[in-house]
């Protein structure tokens, strides 16, 4: 029988309003109030010994890696409370003692469900048995894991080509699950493995990759203390990457100049009130950074341009490394000097006299970090714009050295181990070879799909099985509506979960929700306690150990429930001993090491404290690109406008969420509280629509001739460029075109949508 499609529209986010409460945006982050703030959430939600004891065996050598952002730990000393107020937040969640049973999902459809919040979701507490939705019924039920696993296997048999099943990864996923969930995937015989990354910093991979050579950061946590000079661009770490923040206060001890890019004045880029220290309790902080520009949004290629240009006029290039370590630099000087800086200050909305400062302060370090994330990434020229960034460092000889160098700050914990591991839907002929000699079998060679191009194979009927390891598809991928629509043509969608989320609401024919362990429980194999690994954001591998006892005995972890599913679906197809991985986590470490380089003596080293770095030659100066040298990359200066009456909307995070997970309803940097369903306006974008602070609009995106409406919203007067505008991911999804994608890397536009602002009921 064929898939009866689900009424779409309805698992969208709910439209209400909650209460807006204004107060000023604040310039320093954390303090005492962050300190305050993390232990009401642990205690409040988790319970005070549970609570405490997760807390504090975060980021501790052999304890649990941090389930947040993937900010490194420092190598040598540890503080004993090596986290920040958005990390305890995830623990907390994660902690979560609260519990769902089958009572509660007897008592709920799914559309009373959809009906409520993302807040109230993950209010609910943790999920403890596996859950079936079966065809025609609108409530979740009860089902044994073997049941379970057949289900999906059986869906997957049935299908006409391996390529209609879509494995879906987010970040958060072990190392040890990842390499054998893509194993599984290829062995069942497809590349269809989108990720969250293909949303987050596939465009820094792709920009990367044929620059340096490698699609990851050449800096280390240690670099930041020998800086002389850190830029900062589209990224909000006093958020996001809170413990960044003691990396830049060192920074600024040692005496680096910072330079903030970004639209916002976010608090954690102004200063730095350090809750480890005495002194971060009282006074005003550490003053973070020297110059602040507030650049247009998509302007920052022009920005980088104009610095460029204002190198070469001083003969600040580095010719001696230019010649040695570099090509392709005489075709990027040809292509800075077909750019004017009418141009540049007209597309940027930087002053020249700030494009000059900015420049002096290049052309005066020797070491040079660039740090950037997603206001660098979601955009349709984000692969050109971070080559940009490239050619800016490479002109300044500064990457391969101590203190200088390239920096994408990632974002999921786990989020670059896990493409490490082969979560790739273009892997590397390389990497295949070797995994087809190690287990014996000849891998799809065919490229898969990615996330955007899985949401139009579902919604086309060419992908029918969407498994998903984590994340929340539905709330976290583009064009809410048509992503809906998509998952609703499929067969059969199945999350393995820790938490109630959208995802589980908008379904296929069938759905099933798998429930994991959590990072912070303890993850007991055959009498044995059990630990994974990850990599973080400068390529560091560490253990990660849960201690707290699991929410529920039905708890799988992600391994066991991988390890399932491809014995229940490949049977004796498959020649790998999922029995012994699921039993003893240290044989497939063994065989990570014997497939991906750089994992040598992988067991031995993963149980060092601190783990160790993986290989990586930029660092170093030796850059293995097709031609050994890194590479310039000259592009034209494309153009980002819109048109007249249009503002550029960017979707942001605020400081009371991960991702689509919200822990609550405030953000507290920005003073603006108790209401998500916001847009931030320059003043004059405001009263050139004969709109006031606080009326309350609908927003329309366009693109190429479609329209997108999401309502309602209130209107906050912001400190932002004259034409740009904000809102809050996940709820304004629905207006990001699922059509509108970086060129190069597929990656949405979240940063950038075109949008009208009308007077709800005009
Ligand atoms: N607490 C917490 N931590 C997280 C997350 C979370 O949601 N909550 N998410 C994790 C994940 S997966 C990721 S990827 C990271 C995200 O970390 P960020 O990239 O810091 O997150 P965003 O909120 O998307 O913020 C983007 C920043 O870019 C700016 N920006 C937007 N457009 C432009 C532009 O065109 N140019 C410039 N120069 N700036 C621009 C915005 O003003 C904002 O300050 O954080 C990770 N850590
Ligand atoms: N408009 C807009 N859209 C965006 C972005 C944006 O800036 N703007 N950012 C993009 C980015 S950078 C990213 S990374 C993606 C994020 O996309 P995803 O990674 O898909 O989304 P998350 O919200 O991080 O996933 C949260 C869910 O993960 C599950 N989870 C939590 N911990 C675990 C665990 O240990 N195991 C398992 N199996 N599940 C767990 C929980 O049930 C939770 O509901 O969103 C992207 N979407
Ligand atoms: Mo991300």
């Amino acid at each position: 029988m064929d898939p009866q499609p689900q009424p779409a529209g309805d698992g969208l986010c709910p439209e209400d309003l909650t209460g807006l409460k204004l107060g000023a945006a604040k310039t320093a982050a954390a303090g005492p109030k962050a300190v305050a703030v993390s232990m009401a959430h642990v205690i409040g939600t988790a319970g005070f010994r549970r609570g405490l004891r997760a807390l504090f065996t975060l980021n501790q050598k052999e304890g649990v890696d941090c389930p947040s952002c993937a900010w490194p730990d420092p190598d040598a000393h540890r503080a004993t409370a090596e986290f920040c107020e958005n990390g305890a937040k995830a623990v907390a969640w994660e902690a979560d003692a609260r519990k769902l049973t089958a009572d509660f999902f007897r008592a709920h459809s799914v559309d009373d469900l959809a009906r409520e919040t993302d807040y109230w979701h993950g209010q609910q507490g943790r999920l403890t048995e596996p859950l079936v939705l079966r065809p025609g019924s609108r409530h979740y039920e009860p089902i044994g894991w073997d049941d379970a696993i057949e289900l999906v296997a059986g869906e997957l048999n049935a299908l006409g080509s391996p390529d209609e099943a879509l494995f879906y990864t987010s970040g958060r996923t072990s190392n040890e699950a990842a390499f054998l969930y893509q194993l599984f995937a290829r062995q069942f015989g497809t590349n269809n493995l989108p990720d969250c990354s293909n949303m987050c910093h596939e465009s820094s991979g792709s920009a990367l990759g044929p620059t340096v050579g490698i699609g990851k950061g050449t800096v280390k946590l240690e670099d930041f203390a020998k800086a002389q000079l850190i830029l900062i661009l589209g990224q909000n770490p006093g958020t996001n990457h809170p413990r960044m923040l003691t990396a830049l206060q060192a920074a600024k001890r040692a005496g680096a100049t910072i330079v903030a890019v970004n639209p916002l004045k976010e608090a954690g880029l102004l200063a730095f009130k350090n809750p480890q220290e005495v002194r971060g309790w009282l006074g005003s902080g550490t003053p973070l950074t020297d110059l602040y520009l507030q650049v247009r949004i998509g302007g920052d290629q022009a920005l980088l341009k104009g610095v460029m240009k204002a190198l070469v006029a001083r003969g600040a290039v580095d010719r001696a490394f230019v010649a040695e370590k570099t090509d392709g630099y005489e075709a990027l000087a040809a292509s800075l000097e077909t750019v004017t800086s009418e141009q540049i200050v007209a597309q940027s909305g930087i002053a020249r006299e700030a494009i000059e400062q900015l420049a002096e302060l290049v052309a005066k370090s020797e070491r040079v970090i660039a740090c950037w994330a997603m206001g660098l990434t979601q955009h349709k020229h984000a692969v050109a714009t971070i080559q940009e960034v490239v050619n800016l460092l490479l002109m300044r000889g500064s990457i391969g050295k101590p203190g200088a160098g390239l920096c994408p700050v990632r974002g999921h914990s786990n989020v670059q181990g896990d493409r490490t591991m082969g979560i790739y839907e273009k892997p590397a002929a390389t990497f295949l070879d070797s995994l087809d000699r190690e287990f014996g079998f000849n891998a799809p060679r065919e490229h898969g799909l990615d996330t955007v191009d899985a949401i139009r194979a579902m919604r086309d009927g060419r992908a029918k099985v969407f498994f998903a390891l984590g994340g929340n598809f539905l709330s976290a991928t583009p064009d809410t509506a048509a992503t809906a629509a998509a998952l609703a043509n499929c067969r059969l969608t199945a999350h393995v979960s820790i938490k109630l989320n959208r995802s589980h609401l908008v379904t296929g024919h069938t759905a099933l929700i798998l429930p994991c362990l959590g990072r912070t429980e303890r993850d007991v194999q055959n009498g044995a306690e059990q630990f994974v690994t990850t990599e973080n954001s400068m390529g560091v591998v560490q253990m990660s150990k849960g201690s707290l006892v699991p929410a529920s005995r039905a708890l799988l972890s992600e391994v066991a429930i991988v390890c399932r599913l491809a014995r229940a679906t490949l049977g004796t197809r498959s020649q790998v001993p999922w029995i012994d991985f699921e039993s003893n986590y240290d044989l497939i470490r063994d065989r990570i090491e014997r497939v991906i380089p750089g994992f040598a003596d992988y067991n031995a080293r993963a149980r060092t404290p601190g783990g160790f770095y993986l290989p990586n030659g930029p660092r170093e100066g030796a850059f293995p690109t097709a031609t050994g040298k890194a590479r310039f990359t000259a592009h034209p200066l494309h153009e980002v406008r819109v048109e007249p009456g249009q503002l550029v909307m960017m979707t942001v995070r605020t400081h009371d969420q991960f991702n689509t997970t919200v822990y609550g309803l405030d953000d507290r940097y920005r003073g603006i509280k108790q209401e998500r369903r916001v847009v931030l306006m320059h003043a004059a974008d405001i009263a050139a629509r004969g709109l006031k602070a606080g009326d309350v609009v609908s927003l329309t995106s366009h693109y190429r001739g479609e329209t997108r409406v999401a309502r309602p919203f209130v209107v906050v007067e912001y400190d932002i460029p004259a034409g740009c505008c904000a809102t809050y991911f996940p709820e304004t999804n629905v207006l990001v075109p699922l059509d509108s994608t970086a060129d190069g890397s597929n990656t949405p536009t979240s940063k950038f949508v075109a949008v009208t602002v009308a007077r709800e009921g005009a």
